[in-house]
């Protein structure tokens, strides 16, 4: 069986961009792969965090995760810094980049862009997320568009360590879905909906009431000429919000244009926060008795349990390899 790594930094509340382009996929795949799922905690501290929300963000994305419809007798899911290989390996990784090509990845420039106080960590994130992959002897690895780059620059580092110390990484592909890759943020249609977002009305979290959700929508950044086509270079606002509505209700993008014709955006934009409400409110009815029950950190544990055995014996061989420590078998 082949293997699936992918993570969530716990860093707000999962929006609906993460749903789409990561949980969503993920739940398909369990049946098929042997996955690792991880709430990667030491990424989301790469940016300021307070500390008390940190811990909750964490249990509530562990929660999230199942209510969702990740089987934990299935799937692994652990929480990053419960496995501490993460950061040895990372370090190492760390010790195979160059700072080249990490002050080249866009999620560094975009996060680091006119801030004063910009953490070391921001820059050396990618070979943090390397090892969290490498570690794993992972295939495949299930993200949206906006990780394609540190992807690649994992595949790069691994090929790196393979060729200078030692052949024992597998090298990684990507999937992205097809659909629901990139959702947008519904204040600025031409930046990723981020669940860090300051302006809270430019992402839907998967945890907000009808009301919310039916105001965020309602008034979403769209233009004037009331036609609801999709048309991503002109119309990115409606384009996004089709995409929405395209995935949840499982049909054609033409299906629904044709459904609209004639009707304006305030018509569309009411059946879309329908269709949202519907979708989201079984994963929150699952998630609050998640929250009420000692069941999670039953998974936690078992999770952890499970990662720190396979991560250790990947750690050894790198140690190995680049010849850390003493000898051990
Ligand atoms: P942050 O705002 O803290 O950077 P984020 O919302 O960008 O967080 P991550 O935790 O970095 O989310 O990403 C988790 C997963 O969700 C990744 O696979 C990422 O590619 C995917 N993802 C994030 N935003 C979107 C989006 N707008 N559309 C589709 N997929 C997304
Ligand atoms: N960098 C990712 C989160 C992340 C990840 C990973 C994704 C950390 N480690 C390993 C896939 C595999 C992000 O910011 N979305």
């Amino acid at each position: 069986m082949k293997t699936i790594f992918s993570g969530i930094q716990p860093s707000g509340t999962v929006t609906l961009g993460n749903y789409i382009g990561a949980l969503k996929q993920f739940v398909e795949l369990q049946n098929e792969y042997n996955c690792y799922f991880c709430i990667v905690d030491q990424h989301a501290i790469t940016v300021p965090q307070e500390r008390l929300e940190l811990r909750k963000n964490i249990r509530s994305l562990a929660a999230l995760y199942i209510a969702v419809g990740i089987d934990p007798e299935k799937a692994t899911l652990f929480i990053q810094s419960e496995v501490p290989a993460h950061a040895q390996a990372g370090w190492m990784l760390q010790c195979v980049s160059y700072i080249g090509e990490l002050e080249r990845m866009t999620q560094f420039k975009d996060k680091s862009s006119g801030k004063e106080a910009v953490s070391a960590g921001l820059l050396t994130y990618p070979p943090l997320m390397a090892a969290d992959i490498l570690l794993y002897q992972t295939d495949l690895v299930p993200v949206g568009e906006d990780q394609k780059q540190h992807l690649e620059l994992t595949r790069d580092l691994a090929e790196r360590f393979n060729n200078k110390y030692n052949d024992i990484f597998t090298i990684p592909e990507v999937r992205i879905p097809k659909v629901g890759a990139r959702i947008m943020s519904l204040q600025d249609p031409t930046k990723k909906m981020s669940k860090s977002d300051p302006n809270r009305k430019g992402f839907i979290s998967i945890l907000d009431d009808p009301k919310t959700i039916e105001k965020k929508i309602k008034s979403s950044v769209t233009d004037s000429d009331g036609i609801v086509k999709f048309d991503k270079e002109n119309k990115p606002g409606i384009s996004n919000l089709l995409s929405i509505y395209s995935i949840f209700e499982n049909k054609p993008i033409s299906v629904i244009e044709a459904h609209y014709e004639g009707k304006g955006y305030g018509d569309f934009k009411g059946d879309l926060a329908a269709v949202v409400v519907k979708n989201l409110s079984p994963i929150q009815e699952k998630y609050h008795s998640l929250m009420e029950s000692d069941e999670l950190d039953r998974i936690l544990d078992m999770g952890a349990e499970k990662a720190n055995i396979q991560a250790n014996k990947m750690l050894k061989k790198m140690e190995n390899a680049m010849g850390l420590g003493r000898k051990r078998r």
